[in-house]
């Protein structure tokens, strides 16, 4: 099995222990000492569950058991596929007290991507639930039984047919868990995946507890903070900016909405009397729109996040007339970096800019295309390092040549500028992955999908701007043969069993793609082009 590599160097791995960024906790350490010292207060809350501290630290003690007595070693890696239900964090820190490591996938996620992840971390298991959403998980963990019959752990929340149980699972007083290494890697967490499939993520026990620990600070957490985890929960911004995280930190309690839409969400605010949540700017949009009319009482919401994708500054300017509440612009990336506006800031910067970096230890460089410095307030390619961004993916020497400079830098593939008070300004990307509504989807992945259609010569994916997604996905493509229709493409993108958000939203035919004189164009260059020829289409502003 490879190993799970942190690698940040021995000198500055020394000077964040001294700096006091990483301090020797682990996951089981916090959830022990937060449950002895919140064990009375509700710490999770979810369809109809309310679990205190004490009730955490049981259920996921008992979910350690179970899994070691399944055969589990530590450091074996498990890819857990979990909605937003309170048995999600049972799952996560029962792995973490056992010393599993958590490979995170998200509920849209289908069999291709699933299969991918187990492959890419050699995982020795697989956690999901029963159904959710109307979609029934237990065909995804057949077809993966069908595919590598050696996965032996197959773990149900709910009803679990031919598979193990997550509800069987016992304490067993003769298991006596082992402390964990604060600098080991305690979880793989899933890139947006600018080229090609998902890269996996390795986040050390330090390294994270550090971001969520400094966020919670940053967004003034206290006991009394309710937070609604309105985004999937395996994603890095509910997770930890300040997230989940930072609330369990902080002895808050965490609400989960099954769904994210006002409908769903209104009556849980007013109910729970949440004071702080994180959204994407679709969903964002969405709740400026419902709130006005809303017969909840939102008036409990102090802080409304916005991040994952550009929040444009005439939508963050509503925030406050409309909720009555501050907006918290959040730019950040499963890889670390994340950048704050703070509580107290000008209305100016909270509107105008996607915020400052967490630590002083954040070294931010502003580059040009070939590595130099750009002028102060140019924009440029932002690159990073710190105490709490990765310095390599897990097993994949391409990506990690291609993302990380010589001298350790993340190139996060974002462009952007810098206000003089140190704001960073988000101007777009260079890499060319598509955000829909947050979600990022690598063009190359979608190009592949489609171009193993018998129909289609050649296929090139780019990203259309959106007034509610920010961008939608359009597929330019080449047919050959009988000319496919473009919802049998779709339905063939759905058959290959992958996410829904990866299907194209708009296909466009052309006869054929445009060539340089020698006949080569890179397929960056090829979707530049295409983009800027067909943009003042009327169709593709539809
Ligand atoms: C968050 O994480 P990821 O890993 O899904 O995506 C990271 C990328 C960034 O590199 C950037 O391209 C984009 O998402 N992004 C934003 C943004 N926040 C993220 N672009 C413009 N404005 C923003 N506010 O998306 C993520 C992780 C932690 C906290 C928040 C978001």
């Amino acid at each position: 099995m490879i190993p799970l590599e942190a690698n940040f160097p021995t000198d500055f791995a020394a000077r964040y222990r001294e700096q006091g960024y990483w301090r020797g906790e682990t996951f089981p350490a916090l959830l022990r000492e937060r449950a002895e010292r919140f064990g009375s207060r509700t710490a999770v809350v979810g369809g109809d569950q309310r679990w205190t501290y004490a009730d955490l630290l049981e259920k996921a003690e008992v979910a350690a058991c179970g899994f070691l007595k399944l055969g589990l070693q530590p450091g074996d890696r498990v890819v857990v596929q979990l909605p937003n239900i309170p048995e999600f964090f049972s799952v996560v820190f029962g792995l973490f007290i056992a010393r599993l490591v958590p490979v995170y996938a998200l509920p849209a996620h289908r069999q291709t991507e699933i299969l991918h992840f187990l492959q890419k971390s050699e995982a020795a298991a697989y956690v999901t639930a029963a159904s959710h959403d109307g979609f029934d998980y237990r065909d995804v963990a057949r077809s993966i039984k069908l595919e590598r019959p050696e996965l032996e752990c197959v773990i149900i929340v709910g009803e679990a047919q031919e598979f193990i149980s997550f509800g069987s699972f016992e304490r067993d007083q003769h298991i006596a868990f082992e402390p964990a290494d604060p600098s080991s890697v305690a979880f793989l967490q899933i890139s947006g995946g600018s080229t090609g499939l998902s890269k996996l993520i390795p986040r050390t026990h330090d390294d994270y507890i550090y971001s969520f620990r400094a966020s919670a600070e940053i967004c003034q957490l206290t006991e009394e903070s309710v937070y609604l985890v309105a985004l999937p929960a395996a994603h890095n911004f509910p997770m930890s900016s300040p997230g989940y995280l930072g609330v369990f930190y902080a002895g808050g309690t965490v609400v989960l909405a099954p769904s994210p839409s006002p409908e769903t969400v209104f009556p849980l605010v007013e109910r729970e009397k949440v004071t702080i949540t994180g959204l994407v700017p679709p969903l964002a949009l969405l709740w400026l729109q419902a709130a006005p009319s809303s017969k909840h009482d939102l008036s409990s919401l102090q802080v409304l996040q916005v991040g994952g994708a550009k929040f444009m500054p005439e939508s963050a300017k509503r925030v406050r007339p409309t909720l009555g509440c501050t907006l918290q612009q959040v730019f950040g990336m499963a890889e670390g970096l994340v950048n704050y506006t703070r509580l107290d800031d000008p209305e100016d910067i909270i509107v105008e800019t996607q915020g400052r970096p967490i630590s002083p230890d954040d070294e931010i460089l502003i580059v040009d295309d070939q590595g130099n410095p750009v002028a102060e307030g140019e924009a440029g390619n932002l690159l990073t390092r710190g105490p709490y961004t990765i310095r390599n993916y897990h097993n994949d020497p391409g990506a990690n040549s291609r993302s990380f400079t010589q001298d350790g830098f993340y190139k996060t593939g974002d462009i952007v500028k810098r206000t003089p008070e140190g704001y960073l300004v988000v101007q777009g990307r260079a890499t060319d992955h598509i955000n829909r509504a947050g979600e990022k989807i690598s063009a190359d992945e979608v190009e592949d999908h489609l171009l193993a259609h018998p129909n289609v010569f050649d296929a090139a994916v780019v990203s259309i701007p959106d007034p509610f997604l920010g961008e939608r996905i359009c597929a330019f493509v080449i047919p050959q043969g009988e000319k496919p229709k473009g919802p049998a493409l779709k339905a063939f993108m759905r058959s290959r069993k992958v996410a829904d958000f990866k299907v194209p939203d708009q296909i466009v035919f052309v006869d054929a793609f445009e060539l340089t004189a020698v006949g080569k164009v890179s397929r960056k260059e090829l979707r530049a082009r295409l983009r800027a020829q067909f943009l003042g289409d009327e169709e593709l502003k539809a």
